[in-house]
């Protein structure tokens, strides 16, 4: 043990849990003289051929000078399969790292290596081959598997040992909705790490994972989830997407109004799905007419996309989802501004958002798309102008503000009115070059601006590959789509922790989300293929607070402990950009 410790640089500022850090030693220990080094960052996954491949080398304080060269080592064989220099450092504001290049682009072999470092240590293994992102496409996509609420869940046959039983199947009206009384509680997926269902947030994970088969369906449609709807006709996607889309569409009351979220009234202990005993509240306004517009704008846009979408598959299903995102459409005609806050008595997430409007754009043009009716055409053209600067370099998609979706919506499905299509196309294509740009000149190739190190980052980061890849769909452009990729790199390694924030993928990721089943399944390792909220400069959480000092870079913001929700939760809204991008990723 004590020799394997000499082998291992793990920066001492590294906050990483108890089980994690024992874990690492024994790995290091069997790998008797292995060195991995956190001051190494290399896409865990690893690097597409023929694109650029870049890792990045933190100089520590207190090192005399920094290295100069790297090798390229193959994996099985250690044998040195390319050598080159590392660039100058350059300073990172957002980590207060001092990073070097190691630029090995012009290497375009498949296989497994590593890099190393004379002096420094070596990094974690990576891959390069055209289906580097192919697994976790597939683990991030089947993330959402686990996630599903009121059945049995069972990772087999990869992950046998992940599933739960049955859960929340009691549902009940709370008196916030005006209604009393017993009400079903039926499928869905649970939102983040605690086994809420929140219309709002999945609004935009649904329609993100419905645009992923839109604009990727060509490389994602013979991929098996290994669901137990695989192998029915329809693309697994769908099969999986409609598992939440039927729980939403539970959601919509008689009149066109759909309630809020249903949640328990608190958050539950650490406990597995099925534990947990409480009933599933259908939670409204509290005064008439109870449901939200938000919440009814998600579900008229989602149900609007599904309408089209299904159709091959399955006719009637689709027009039950367009009924229902028409009706929903009706009673915002009426409703356009209930906002929603938690009402007495509950304290599970809120999702409030103070401005429906933008959700209500949206709706209108995945309706007008999928109906071609002018009633929403009329809606879009009267009112998009208004959110034309919401389209902005430092500005990507998020569960509150959903007014891009719409104005991209209306473009990709050629909308006729030229003047405002011209107007979305300039705005889209002048923010992806001012990201591309921007993200070039971080050092560590991320789109995070300093100020987006925010609750949720990762998803942030996430989301600026998706609105780069609508931008590569608006005007092709292969920069864009590097920039898409770049963002990946950072999340899957090549950040200033070294860290995989993708559970289950690389050698090197993060052991302990906030993420109930993962804590409470008495297994060590977490459930697969789930995205960290990743660096919170907010600190909102007491464990954050504790263990990050006041002060800390924002980049560096971060602590992989259960107990810090506020940046190592995970989210269906994280996970779902990650999985549009992956998508965009995998070879057809
Ligand atoms: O947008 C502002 C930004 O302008 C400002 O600079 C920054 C400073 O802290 O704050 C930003 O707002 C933050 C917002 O997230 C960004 O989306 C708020 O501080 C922060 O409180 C807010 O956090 C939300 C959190 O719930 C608390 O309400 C997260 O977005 C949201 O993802 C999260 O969602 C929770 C659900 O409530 C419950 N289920 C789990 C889920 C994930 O953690
Ligand atoms: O587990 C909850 C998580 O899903 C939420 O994002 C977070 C913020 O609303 O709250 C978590 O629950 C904590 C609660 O807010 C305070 N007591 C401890 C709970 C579990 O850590
Ligand atoms: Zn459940």
């Amino acid at each position: 043990m004590v020799f394997a410790l000499s082998h291992i640089i793990l920066r001492k500022d590294m906050q990483i849990g108890k089980m994690a850090r024992l874990g690492i030693l024994c790995f290091c220990f069997v790998l008797r003289g292995a060195d991995r080094t956190a001051a190494i960052k290399v896409d865990q996954a690893g690097y597409l051929p023929h694109s650029p491949k870049l890792a990045l080398v933190s100089i520590e304080k207190g090192t005399a000078a920094a290295s100069t060269t790297f090798a390229l080592r193959s994996a099985s064989t250690n044998g040195v399969v390319f050598q080159g220099k590392l660039s100058a450092a350059s300073s990172d504001a957002d980590s207060g790292d001092q990073l070097q290049t190691a630029d090995f682009t012009q290497f375009n072999e498949n296989g497994s290596f590593y890099i190393e470092v004379p002096g420094l240590g070596r990094s974690w293994e990576f891959t390069i081959g055209p289906d580097v992102f192919s697994r976790v496409y597939f683990l991030t996509m089947r993330g959402f598997y686990g996630q599903r609420c009121g059945t049995a869940v069972n990772l087999s046959p990869d992950f046998p040992q992940y599933r739960h039983a049955p859960c929340h199947l009691a549902g009940a009206y709370d008196a916030s909705s005006g209604k009393t009384g017993e009400r079903e509680s039926a499928r869905g997926w649970h939102d983040a790490g605690d086994y809420g269902r929140y219309v709002v947030n999945s609004g935009i994970s649904t329609g993100t994972l419905l645009w992923t088969w839109e604009l990727f369906g060509d490389r994602i449609k013979d991929i098996s989830l290994h669901i137990p709807e695989s192998g029915n006709g329809t693309p697994d996607i769908l099969n999986e997407i409609r598992w939440n889309l039927d729980w939403m569409l539970s959601m919509q009351d008689s009149d066109g109004g759909v309630f809020h979220k249903q949640t328990s009234s608190r958050f539950c202990q650490f406990i597995m799905p099925e534990a947990d005993q409480s009933t599933s509240l259908v939670i409204g306004t509290g005064q008439d007419p109870y449901k939200s517009s938000c919440a009814t704008a998600d579900l008229a846009a989602v149900a609007g996309i599904a309408a089209r979408t299904f159709k091959p598959y399955d006719a009637p299903y689709a027009d039950k989802c367009l009924r229902a995102a028409e009706s929903a459409w009706r009673w915002l005609e009426r409703y356009p501004n209930v906002t929603f806050r938690n009402p007495h008595g509950i304290s599970t997430g809120a999702y409030g958002d103070a401005h429906c409007q933008d959700e209500i754009l949206w709706a209108a043009a995945e309706l007008w798309r999928t109906t071609n009716q002018p009633i929403y055409a009329k809606y879009f053209v009267e009112n998009y102008a208004a959110y034309l600067d919401n389209i902005r370099a430092d500005n990507p998609p998020s569960w509150s503000m959903l007014a891009d979706f719409g104005l991209w919506s209306y473009v990709l499905g050629n909308g006729p009115d030229g003047k405002a299509v011209d107007a979305i196309k300039q705005r889209s294509i002048a923010a992806a070059d001012a990201i591309t740009q921007r993200t070039a000149a971080n050092p560590y190739h991320v789109s995070l601006t300093s100020r987006d190190y925010i609750w949720g980052s990762n998803g942030v980061a996430a989301n600026y590959s998706l609105q780069l890849l609508i931008a590569n769909r608006i005007q092709p452009n292969p920069r864009y789509v590097e920039t898409a990729l770049d963002n990946i790199h950072y999340i899957l390694g090549r950040n200033t922790f070294s860290l995989s924030w993708v559970t289950q993928v690389g050698e090197h990721s993060f052991q302990h989300p906030h993420h109930r089943p993962s804590a409470a399944d008495g297994i060590a390792a977490p459930w697969p293929g789930l995205m960290s909220g990743g660096p919170n400069a907010g600190r909102q959480d007491q464990v954050m607070r504790r263990l990050v000092a006041a002060g800390t870079p924002p980049a560096r913001s971060y602590v992989d402990e259960t107990g810090a929700y506020s940046c190592n939760e995970i989210a269906i809204n994280w996970n779902a950009p990650l999985v549009f991008t992956l998508a965009a990723l995998v070879p057809k």
